[in-house]
């Protein structure tokens, strides 16, 4: 049966939607990639309606497929319903199916638009296929993890059945992203395991984690390095990519793995490589040794210098401290030490003042600044709604994709926009002299920044990719936004897109099985358990 997937055009591969390609080629699907126009614009990632929509419904159309998929976060589930409502209204015979974590964390809201038949929640590789065996007649009974809406009502239960090894499946498919996306030519997105062992609350791997754990399974697996090794061993033959990213949740934790991995990476891959964690880590040898491997870019989440609001509503267990002490161990090194934060509705401008005067102490390499968005099922929102900075109604509109949700919450609107200033400053502040910030934040002249406008942090990205070598993620950016204002993109050398095609072929991932449950839960009257019917 022929298939399509409809894919977002960011500026890195999707290694979900790149794993689920290569399941349906090994079991024989023909599978086209219809990539959006959109090329990802900062300034656009939100917008649901653009002039070439119904160009790219032709171009599914065109595919002559039976079934279309997507993959859908909480950003673009509005772009891609509207895409999906298009498509149905151009040919209702074509089934669409789609998931990922929107689909996941408000499979109601999903399943609840006419656009889309089926909804994936959870882990995908089994799932699918068992969907198409039920789109093509061969099963009569919805899959575990399979959504659908039956005369006004949701019909469904459980989540996508999980692999148990990680190492039967096959390597990601990248050849359509690679052909077809000019930005992720040089980084290779691999992922070495599923599943992250921390719970923030405003997180939804947080989120997936639990949500198997109340079913009986564990969804956090590593692959052993072994495996992650091939893939990059054929990867630096057929890709040649000049950056690896790993695209884990946090990829630097157990000890034992990170000393295994180091030494095999250096010996055997060699490339500079990237990845996001968290500041517990502080085996310095094993450091040592990642870095003498490649190490050279990490991401670090510590979203607040305020340990009270870190602790206690972001659910995250580090100290400002053991911050401190891991941006210093990687930038002595001199590893790229790029910091997530994130503006709360907890902050106060004195404490913002006492964390920018922290950050210009660590100087951290990078700092992204993000304002709190409440994603579908994270904890935060109970929290956030008792203490009254989200009021009631917007619930609703994060299940609707609408991620404006925060800044239209009442008061905390007016909040954040008091806070301009002091967020404009944090962004500089890797960029300032530590003394120069303190002053700033102790004199009245902090009030001149109002006057300059937010956008002016998006040239920083710009002037630390270009003067700092080793941000490979802030030059793949770049590049996305350098192409989307090209027209006609350079198109991939076919022979090599053949050969990236070739590794996804390696193993067959004829052998998957489903995860075994740790314990046995009972299912609910009328509920398929879990991974009840998998093959
Ligand atoms: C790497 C990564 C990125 C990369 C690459 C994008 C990507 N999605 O791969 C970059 C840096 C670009 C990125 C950006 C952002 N990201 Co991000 N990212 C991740 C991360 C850490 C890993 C993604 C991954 O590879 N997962 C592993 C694969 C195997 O799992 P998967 O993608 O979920 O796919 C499986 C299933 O979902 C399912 N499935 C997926 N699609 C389909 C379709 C069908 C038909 C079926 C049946 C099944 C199915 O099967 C797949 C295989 O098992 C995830 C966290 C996570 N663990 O997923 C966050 C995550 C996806 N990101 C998140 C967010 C918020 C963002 C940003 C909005 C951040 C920001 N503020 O800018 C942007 C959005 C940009 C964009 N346009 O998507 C959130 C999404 C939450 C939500 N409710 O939408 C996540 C879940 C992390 C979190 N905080 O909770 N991200
Ligand atoms: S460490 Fe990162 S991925 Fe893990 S739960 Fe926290 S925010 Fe999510």
């Amino acid at each position: 049966m022929k298939c399509c997937f409809f894919c977002e055009r960011a500026s890195l591969s999707f290694v979900g939607i790149e794993y689920l390609l290569a399941i349906l080629r090994a079991h024989g699907y023909e599978v086209d990639v219809v990539f959006d126009r959109n090329p990802f614009k900062a300034w656009k990632l939100l917008e649901v309606e653009m002039d070439f929509d119904d160009e790219i419904v032709r171009e599914i159309l065109k595919t002559d497929c039976r079934v279309v998929f997507a993959y859908i976060n909480t950003a673009n589930f509005r772009r891609m319903s509207n895409i999906f409502s298009k498509l149905k209204k151009a040919a209702p015979e074509i089934t669409s199916c789609v998931g990922g974590p929107h689909a996941t964390y408000a499979h109601e809201h999903t399943a609840g638009k006419d656009s889309f038949d089926y909804v994936c929640r959870g882990e995908g590789e089994i799932t699918i296929l068992e969907l198409l065996d039920l789109i093509e007649g061969q099963r009569d009974t919805l899959p575990s993890g399979i959504y659908r809406m039956r005369d006004g009502e949701i019909e469904g239960a459980g989540f996508g059945t999980l692999v148990s090894d990680l190492n039967a499946l096959p390597f990601p498919d990248k050849s359509d992203y690679y052909a077809q996306v000019p930005q992720i030519r040089d980084t290779y997105m691999i992922m070495s395991g599923r599943g992250c062992p921390n719970r923030c609350t405003f997180c939804n791997s947080t989120t997936i984690r639990e949500h198997y754990r109340d079913e009986g399974f564990n969804f956090l697996r590593r692959r052993s390095v072994n495996d992650v090794i091939e893939e990059l061993s054929l990867a630096k033959k057929s890709y040649a990519p000049t950056f690896i990213w790993f695209c884990d949740d946090t990829f630097i934790y157990n000890k034992k793995y990170m000393n295994e991995f180091a030494g095999r990476y250096a010996e055997e891959i060699g490339i500079p490589f990237g990845c996001s964690t968290i500041p517990n880590f502080f085996d310095e040898e094993i450091i040592d040794k990642l870095v003498l491997a490649g190490l050279s870019n990490v991401e670090v989440g510590i979203q607040t210098l305020n340990a009270e609001t870190r602790i206690n509503i972001l659910g995250r267990r580090e100290t400002n401290d053991e911050f401190e002490r891991f941006v210093r161990m990687l930038r002595h090194r001199g590893v790229y030490v790029n910091t997530d934060h994130i503006i709360n509705p907890w902050d106060s401008r004195e404490n913002l003042k006492e964390q920018i005067k922290l950050y210009s102490e660590i100087r951290p390499s990078y700092i992204n600044v993000f304002y709190l968005q409440y994603f579908p099922e994270t904890k935060i929102i109970d929290r956030a709604v008792k203490q009254g900075f989200l009021s009631g109604d917007f619930l609703d509109t994060i299940g609707e994709g609408f991620l404006d949700s925060y800044l239209s919450g009442g008061s905390v609107a007016d909040k954040i926009s008091s806070f301009e200033d002091l967020v404009l400053l944090l962004s500089f502040t890797p960029f300032l002299p530590s003394a120069f910030v303190k002053w700033l934040l102790d004199s009245r002249m902090i009030f001149l920044l109002r006057y300059i406008p937010m956008a002016a942090v998006l040239p920083l990205r710009t002037i630390s990719a270009v003067m700092r070598k080793s941000d490979f993620v802030g030059r793949s950016h770049l590049k996305a936004l350098f192409y989307s204002f090209i027209k006609h993109l350079p198109k991939a050398d076919p022979r090599r897109v053949a050969d990236i095609k070739a590794v996804a072929r390696r193993k067959t991932g004829q052998s998957l099985r489903p995860a075994v449950p740790l314990r046995v839960k009972k299912p609910k009257l009328g509920q398929a358990a879990i991974g009840s019917d998998a093959r």
